[in-house]
């Protein structure tokens, strides 16, 4: 079923929320960086730009903010998390909305977001008091040794337009507990959805009382904008989110200077069904794994491996879920996948689907639905069967493609899994505990997460979120991922009255 939009202005309705929620009219016209809602390809706002002057006068502010801030205690600091997260309950259907206009996901998956954002700031709350150092033995007597975790400067987020809000609460609200100021250089492509959690945070600012000014900031802006954060010397940390290529880039500017990175890239996300699997739960969690949010999260399902004996039961079922799912405008409730953010990721799409048939492989969907706006790209998702895991298969691309491969070889089957660059999420659906151990165990999936029986894509706040090698190696969100957003000293204390020295050393002056 393919739903037609609606002609009513999405850009009125944008404005609407952007006034409910507190973003003034000219944050978001008569200036040059264009938004774009994907649902019909209709302008929603023209946003004034910072220029790289600014840019670093902002940073400049957040700095000093950081000096002031560093000195508030962590669980007052955590109460200005708490306020955040009051306001976010008070606005999520609001921010939910804007989401799905500006991101093109469907009501639940905007709300998922926006709730996405009050978990982390429960999750920050709490971690407010909870910022624990170690004691460790010392090998001196009369000596105590221990960890104390300190704030450790302005944060830099770079977010992508898949997750345009929730990515960037994971990161203010660990760095704002952590005693850190924030500023933030949002997607090009979801502005408008920046403004209107900046002005959510700001209520909860105001709320407050005393928090410094600049404390948290946005950068709206191009690229060189970003350059600028990710190459001033008070940013002692940029967590930026996006394609590999965007990260080959980052990356080595923020060695040169030695900041630290959080790098949350592509993934090339697998999943592996085995003889015993439960084949209805694999088959629904496989469907939001890879259709789920257009294929446009970076947790998507991408690769399926499916064993031989049960690939005639799952994949004719699969290719029926893929024929009915309904595609058409998210904001009409009915779809379950919306557009694609743009023309070129409809490109990019066609793209690798050609490259496929080229590797043999047998394309079910993919085709443009038309549902009545010419600069909308709204598509049936695809299904691959392909011969071998080789050509497009082995690369991200942005857009709901699922390759499905069969397998025959647990081993083999683990070492083509883990045959990619990107190792962000991966799945195996089994009941054989064997396997499913394997899957988890150091010689089993390589990815930075690994589940077992759930699909690759939705995970939860309070585990770390990230992935190795090309997904870039990073951790944000939850378990102690907030301790890259510290500085941690070592500290050696001596109560004694003497001074020995540590691996027995001696050094006698008269
Ligand atoms: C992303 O796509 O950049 O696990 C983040 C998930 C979400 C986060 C995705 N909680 O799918």
């Amino acid at each position: 079923m393919n739903i037609a939009a609606k002609p009513a202005s999405i850009a009125a309705e944008a404005a609407a929320i952007l006034d409910r929620l507190g973003v003034e009219t000219s944050a978001y016209t008569g200036g040059d960086l264009k938004s774009f809602s994907p649902i019909t390809g209709e302008q929603t706002g023209s946003l004034k730009t910072v220029s790289t002057a600014e840019a670093t006068a902002i940073i400049d502010r957040a700095d000093a903010a950081f000096r002031i801030w560093r000195l508030v205690p962590a669980p007052k600091r955590g109460e200005l998390v708490r306020l955040f997260g009051e306001e976010l309950r008070a606005a999520k259907a609001d921010l939910g909305r804007l989401v799905s206009i500006e991101a093109g996901k469907i009501p639940s998956e905007g709300l998922g977001e926006v709730q996405e954002m009050i978990d982390i700031c429960d999750f920050a709350v709490g971690l407010s008091r909870q910022l624990y150092g170690l004691t460790i033995a010392t090998e001196r007597p009369g000596h105590r040794m221990m960890e104390t975790w300190h704030p450790l400067g302005v944060i830099g987020i770079i977010s992508a337009f898949n997750f345009p809000v929730a990515v960037w609460a994971w990161n203010a609200a660990l760095a704002l507990v952590c005693g850190n100021s924030v500023v933030w250089k949002p997607s090009e492509k979801t502005p408008l959805t920046a403004l209107a959690s900046q002005a959510i945070l700001e209520r909860a600012l105001k709320r407050f009382g005393d928090a410094p000014e600049g404390l948290a900031q946005v950068l709206i802006g191009d690229r060189t904008v970003g350059e600028v954060l990710v190459d001033h010397a008070k940013v002692p940390l940029v967590s930026a989110t996006g394609s590999t290529r965007m990260g080959r880039e980052v990356g080595p500017r923020l060695a040169k200077r030695f900041a630290r990175a959080i790098l949350e890239l592509g993934g090339n996300n697998g999943g592996i069904v085995c003889p015993s699997a439960d084949l209805d739960m694999a088959l629904r969690a496989i469907a939001f794994g890879a259709m789920g949010t257009a294929g446009q999260r970076c947790t998507t399902l991408r690769r399926l491996f499916v064993h031989d004996s049960v690939y005639d039961q799952l994949v004719p079922r699969l290719k029926k879920a893929y024929a009915s799912v309904s595609v058409g405008n998210p904001l009409d409730g009915g779809a379950l996948v919306g557009p694609l953010i743009d023309k070129l990721a409809f490109d990019n799409m066609q793209k690798a689907l050609s490259e496929a048939k080229a590797h043999g492989g047998t394309v079910h969907g993919g085709e443009r639905v038309d549902t009545g706006s010419a600069d909308a790209y709204y598509v049936k998702p695809a299904l691959v069967e392909m011969p071998a895991h080789t050509g497009p298969v082995l690369e991200e691309t942005f857009a709901p493609i699922l390759y499905v491969l069969k397998y025959s070889d647990f081993d083999g089957v683990l070492a083509d899994h883990n045959a990619v660059g990107a190792g962000l999420s991966s799945s195996i659906f089994t009941l054989n505990m064997r396997e499913a151990e394997r899957f988890l165990a150091a010689d089993g999936s390589d990815c930075g997460i690994a589940n077992v029986n759930i699909g690759t894509s939705g995970a939860e706040i309070g585990g770390a979120f990230g992935g190795e090698k090309e997904t870039g190696g990073g951790r944000e969100s939850g378990s102690d991922a907030w301790k890259a957003y510290m500085r941690r000293a070592t500290n050696t204390v001596n109560y004694s009255t003497s001074l020995p020295l540590a691996q027995g050393v001696s050094f006698d002056i008269e």
